[in-house]
């Protein structure tokens, strides 16, 4: 299997840091921008939307971060990352879209400057402690949705954040950043000439 990646963005990271995590046999490419390796005839078989990041199994080829997550717990189940139950499913279903609908989108808005408030953050954040004041992740145990969303609390704005009001989160967002998956990851930026 080969992924098709770009580390420094969370939507890339989480993937990447889930497979390092567990260990899993994937081989992980980076692209290049500067080559404008998306823009290729052959990139746009991989990727309609020219983005990372990609996974290829063999003739399958799949885009979307969140659904790469729940391919590989589902290929690899000993990860047990992902509930087999119908309503645990669901209940993990229901944080990757929160992440992908919710959580993003304001990251988004406040890069573009149409957000100025990261006050604004805090409502979904008193969503997000409701789990996570009584467990040590999202749904109970270590799951692809601790890697979907707190990959966004990670990047440079995520540690801008304030996390005062919300114990549960700031405790698990600690716990991600010391987990195997998210150390081994980390982009080292050049320090500024
Ligand atoms: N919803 C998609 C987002 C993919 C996406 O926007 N990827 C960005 C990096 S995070 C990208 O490829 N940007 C390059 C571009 O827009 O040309 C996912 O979760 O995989």
């Amino acid at each position: 299997m080969l992924l098709h990646s770009f580390r420094i963005t969370p939507n890339n990271r989480k993937v990447e840091a889930f497979i390092v995590h567990f260990d899993l046999p994937v081989e992980v490419h980076q692209v290049s921008f500067k080559d404008k390796e998306t823009q290729t005839d052959e990139y746009f078989e991989l990727n309609p939307n020219r983005r990372v990041p990609v996974l290829v199994d063999g003739n399958f080829k799949l885009w979307e971060s969140n659904a790469i997550l729940t391919y590989l717990a589902r290929k690899f189940p000993e990860t047990s990352a992902l509930p087999t139950d119908i309503q645990g499913r669901a209940d993990a279903d229901r944080w990757l879209h929160w992440q992908s609908s919710h959580l993003m989108p304001f990251m988004g808005a406040v890069k573009t400057g149409v957000e100025t408030d990261l006050n604004n953050i805090k409502p979904w954040f008193t969503a997000l402690e409701v789990p996570l004041k009584d467990n040590d992740y999202v749904l109970g145990s270590l799951s692809v949705v601790d890697f979907a969303v707190a990959a966004y609390l990670m990047t440079k704005l995520g540690n801008k954040l304030d996390y005062s009001e919300h114990p549960g989160v700031d405790a698990w967002r600690n716990r991600m950043t010391n987990l195997k998956g998210f150390v081994e990851t980390q982009v080292k930026m050049p320090p500024a000439a």
